[in-house]
């Protein structure tokens, strides 16, 4: 590089500017690069991690609900891209704006793609299929961004001040702004078309599985969600069904496996007569069930969020395991994913008449999301997750709880974990205040598969009085409640305890998470004012 290019990074109106056009046009160029970057690093690590489309996602969400229904009705399935297309033009403004911010001194410039960048991060990382290594396609935009703008900074001040008064030093100096800028351009645009090569598969793959879902041979469908299932609109709480968006997520992902449908398979084997691999379609060619499912992690402490229900639509796993024909002594079902989790599930659950145990393809009405599993996940009702719920499935090895040891098993969780009777207190919230008179507190409780049959409530450790029951979908299903009590100002302590449809009522002693699930009576402490 020529030296001795007078550069003032102060900015004083004595040191060259670089003229309007080219300070807009760098402006542009690092923004795109970064972007196009970002997008590419996405395709190769997860491509929901794209800083670009997760920026359009959490604008999505962040949307006013009018505004969505009108995006809808008048751009239809296009509405996703004319958003993008939207961000886009939002971002060339910013792009164009920084650079000529910056004609003097290339502070504007950095600052805008870094905050732009983590703009990027922060999308990144509230959105609902987040992985740790999610933090490299933001981190590479803002990596590339920042250095892109420097160079073409330098060169394009440079291109201002030749050394010597010559025309041809300016001119040289010209063509090297511009080549600069031309690979820089060609570059990104190269970068983001390879992003969307890579990264298109499993939403397009999803796309295909979506298009293919109202055909499909549902011999049982879940019963409609009867009225009066939560008091959700009414009082805030928990809703019955938990939206996609919203379920609970746990999983020792780094990268959240791109799993497309078309490669997926199956493979069914060990302690079998016989052997086989299922592909996609053969599953989709199955007969089906549906089913709505209480969720729950055996992680989650009393008090906890890791429970969430959906409506899932799946292959019978009894009746798929009854052909390939189940050895004796095959005592677990050995599942691992795509991305090496493993979990040992009991075969004489799964195999119950009426336990609807299932290799899942479909979750509220869309196939799975890729955080939950896509294309293909088990789910048995009344057990907890870790013993259950492969997400990402691809292996499945009929043998002894001797032989194969599953992930957290290895971990010093149990082997096996039927679900405790549990109950959470919703309202109030805690440490929240409410005014003085009647003050409702609601809930939920499950007890999965057996149903919830009773909940009392109790305040300050007066006497238990019974709270109202909201109607009960089946006893795979958590059951909200909800009761009053009449309240002077002050501190009070609320408690309460479920009872199951088999009369066995929530235990009061308390115990960690690890073996095989937290207990205890949950209490919440509230202010009356
Ligand atoms: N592949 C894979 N599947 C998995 C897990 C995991 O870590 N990896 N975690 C399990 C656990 S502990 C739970 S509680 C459920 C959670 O499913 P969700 O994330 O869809 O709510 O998935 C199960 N399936
Ligand atoms: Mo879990």
């Amino acid at each position: 590089m020529t030296t001795a290019a007078p550069r003032d990074r102060t900015g004083s109106p004595t040191a060259p500017a670089i003229p309007r056009l080219v300070a807009a046009t760098i402006g542009l160029l690092s923004v795109g690069a970064a972007v196009a970057v970002g997008h590419l690093v996405a395709g190769v690590v997860s491509p929901a991690s794209s800083p670009f489309v997760a920026v359009g996602d959490e604008a999505i969400r962040l949307s006013p609900q009018p505004l969505v229904e009108f995006a809808k009705a008048t751009f239809g399935t296009a509405d996703k891209p004319v958003l993008l297309a939207g961000i886009a033009v939002v971002m060339v403004v910013v792009a164009a704006v920084a650079g000529l911010a910056s004609r003097r001194s290339p502070r504007p410039g950095v600052v805008t793609v870094v905050v732009l960048g983590l703009l990027g991060l922060a999308a990144v990382a509230v959105a609902p299929a987040f992985a740790p290594l999610d933090v490299v396609a933001p981190a590479a935009s803002i990596a590339v961004g920042v250095p892109v703008f420097r160079r073409l900074h330098t060169l394009a001040l440079a291109a201002q001040t030749p050394v010597t008064p010559t025309p041809e030093g300016g001119v040289s100096r010209r063509r090297v702004l511009v080549g600069t800028s031309a690979v820089v351009g060609l570059g990104a645009l190269a970068a983001g078309a390879g992003g969307i090569a890579l990264g298109g598969g499993i939403e397009s793959s999803r796309a295909q599985v979506a298009a293919r879902l109202g055909a499909l041979d549902v011999v049982r469908r879940a019963p409609a969600i009867p009225a009066g299932v939560d008091w959700a609109a009414e009082l805030g709480t928990t809703p019955f069904v938990t939206s996609n968006r919203d379920f609970y997520r746990i999983d020792t992902a780094l990268r959240i496996p791109a799993q497309e449908a078309a490669d997926w398979s199956l493979r069914i084997h060990g302690m079998v007569e016989r052997e086989r691999t299922v592909r996609f379609d053969d599953l989709l060619a199955r007969p089906m069930i549906e089913k709505t499912i209480t969720m729950t992690c055996v992680s989650n402490e009393v008090g906890g969020s890791l429970i969430s229900t959906a409506t899932f639509v799946g292959v019978p796993l009894r009746e798929l395991l009854a052909e390939v024909g189940v050895g004796r002594g095959a005592e677990q079902i050995f599942t691992t994913s795509n991305d090496g989790w493993t979990a040992g599930t009991p075969t004489d659950v799964v195999m119950e008449p009426d336990r609807d145990a299932m290799l899942a393809i479909a979750m509220n009405g869309e196939p799975l999301p890729a955080g939950h599993g896509f294309p293909v996940r088990m789910v048995v009702p009344g057990l907890y997750g870790f013993v259950s719920a492969t997400k990402w499935i691809t292996d499945m090895e009929l043998t002894t709880f001797g032989a194969r040891r599953s992930y957290w098993l290895r971990n010093g969780w149990a082997q096996e974990a039927p679900i405790k009777t549990e109950s959470r207190i919703d309202l109030p919230r805690g440490f929240g205040a409410v005014a003085a008179g009647p003050v409702t507190v609601a809930g939920i409780a499950w007890s999965q598969p057996r149903g919830i049959s009773k909940v009392e409530v109790r305040m300050d450790g007066g006497p238990w009085q019974a709270a109202d029951l909201a109607t009960e979908v089946s006893g795979a299903t958590w059951r909200m409640w909800r009761t009053t009590f009449d309240l002077r100002p002050g501190s009070h302590t609320v408690q309460c305890r479920a009872t199951d449809a088999d009369g066995e009522t929530q235990v009061e002693q308390r115990a960690d998470p690890i073996p095989d699930g937290a207990s205890g009576w949950p209490a919440t402490i509230f202010t009356v004012s």
